[in-house]
């Protein structure tokens, strides 16, 4: 049989049937279509006591259709990078029940008993965990998924295995390019139109972003999760599952690191503006400025550890190489920050922490701190001397607004 979309339920309770072993045949299923992403189609199966997850990917953008073609080989990365992912933290990423080439289909662990963290953000409730969880998924996996651990011919064929042109030019474009100029693909809120013409006069700044780019396409460091924003971590109280790496290939570490700080000040820039008690909303903002440190600091201090004791070669056990290596990282990860801030805001793919302010003048301040904190973030990240500079500058520029 060769690829078809599941066209009814019947269809997609045969394939969980056939796919796993979590029901037994007298057992009634029902289906849920439970996505709410940008690309594919995930479904929920339930029996009695048991449920699962089916993620399908179509030849196309589920939000776009048939006019943006993408290729289907990102499901077999995705089942791959969770699959490795797994070897290295196990309790932070779903399992893999099954991989289904032909219907370009995984089946997989529900995680029901955990929650978006998007949603949670915006509501303003706060997990004691969360950021220690960010940190160590992004130690191990990027660690171990480098030349500072694996050997020569481990990590080409790691490299060969993840490339995924179709998604990094998702990548390349909405972050790097769009954003930048007066693109149709941008959705803008007319309120901040002359903000972003400012932006995209702003030479100096773009001249960051093309160095950050150059990164994104060459560095072959680390296997990425390569779309770590606040909707692919879902988390509760004591736990937190990274889901959703499809977008995944080896490329420069602080991408990753990027792309979930930047999603963090993306909600502090949303609470100037979101309902609410003042007092509580300005408490939040200063506990997610802590969980950037904490997730940095959680990384920075397992990173240096494996670095000392995981690393063969002589020269990269240096202290003084692990110094430099942390300052670099810690500059392009501010960077990246930055550049998913200013994508989310005028770009393509917005977020529930800005899009969920109602009044469109309102939002449009906390669109506009977005856009500062960005471009700070962005043409600065190699002056700060460390994290908590780099979050005294953030809270200066909210207490001065
Ligand atoms: C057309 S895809 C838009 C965005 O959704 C994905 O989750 C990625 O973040 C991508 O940039
Ligand atoms: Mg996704």
């Amino acid at each position: 049989m060769s690829f078809r979309k599941f066209s009814s339920d019947a269809d997609v309770i045969a394939f969980a049937r056939q796919h796993s072993d979590l029901f037994t045949a007298d057992e009634s299923l029902r289906v849920e279509e439970i996505g709410d992403g940008n690309i594919n189609f995930v479904y929920r199966v339930s029996g009695d006591s048991n449920s699962l997850i089916i993620k399908q990917a179509l030849p196309y953008v589920r939000i776009i259709g048939e006019g943006w073609p993408l290729s289907q080989d990102r499901v077999r990365i995705e089942a791959e990078a969770l699959q490795l992912e797994a070897k290295h933290c196990p309790d932070l990423v779903p399992r893999v029940y099954s991989y289904d080439a032909e219907q370009c289909a995984i089946v997989m662990e529900d995680i029901g008993a955990f929650e978006n963290l998007r949603i949670v953000m915006v509501r303003r409730q706060k997990l004691p965990l969360l950021a220690e969880h960010l940190g160590r998924f992004l130690s191990d996996t990027l660690f171990y998924t480098s030349d500072l651990y694996l050997d020569t011919y481990e990590k080409k064929s790691l490299v060969k295995g993840f490339i995924n042109p179709d998604l990094c030019k998702i990548s390349e474009e909405l972050f790097f390019w769009d954003p930048y100029c007066d693109h149709e693909r941008n959705s803008i809120n007319a309120f901040i139109r002359a903000d972003a013409e400012q932006l995209w006069q702003d030479n100096a700044l773009k001249l960051e972003v093309a160095r950050l780019k150059v990164k994104f396409l060459n560095q072959a460091e680390t296997l990425l999760h390569g779309d770590l924003h606040s909707g692919s971590v879902f988390a509760n109280q004591s736990g937190t599952k990274i889901i959703d790496p499809e977008f995944a290939y080896v490329g420069p570490a602080g991408f990753d690191i990027g792309s979930i700080i930047g999603n963090y000040l993306l909600n502090v820039a949303g609470q100037a503006n979101q309902s609410g008690d003042h007092v509580e909303r300005s408490d939040y903002q200063q506990w997610v400025l802590e969980g950037v440190k904490t997730l940095w600091n959680t990384f920075e201090q397992r990173f240096r550890q494996y670095m000392q004791t995981e690393t063969r070669d002589p020269s990269l056990q240096l202290d003084e190489y692990a110094d430099w290596y942390m300052s670099e990282l810690l500059a392009d990860s501010l960077g990246y920050a930055g550049a998913e801030m200013i994508r989310r805001t005028i770009g393509l793919a917005h977020v529930l922490d800005l899009e969920s302010i109602e009044d469109a003048e309102r939002r449009a301040d906390s669109e506009r701190l977005a856009l500062k904190l960005g471009e700070i973030l962005i043409k600065q990240r190699s002056a700060f001397t460390g994290i908590d500079q780099a979050i005294d500058m953030l809270r200066q520029q909210l207490y001065c607004r």
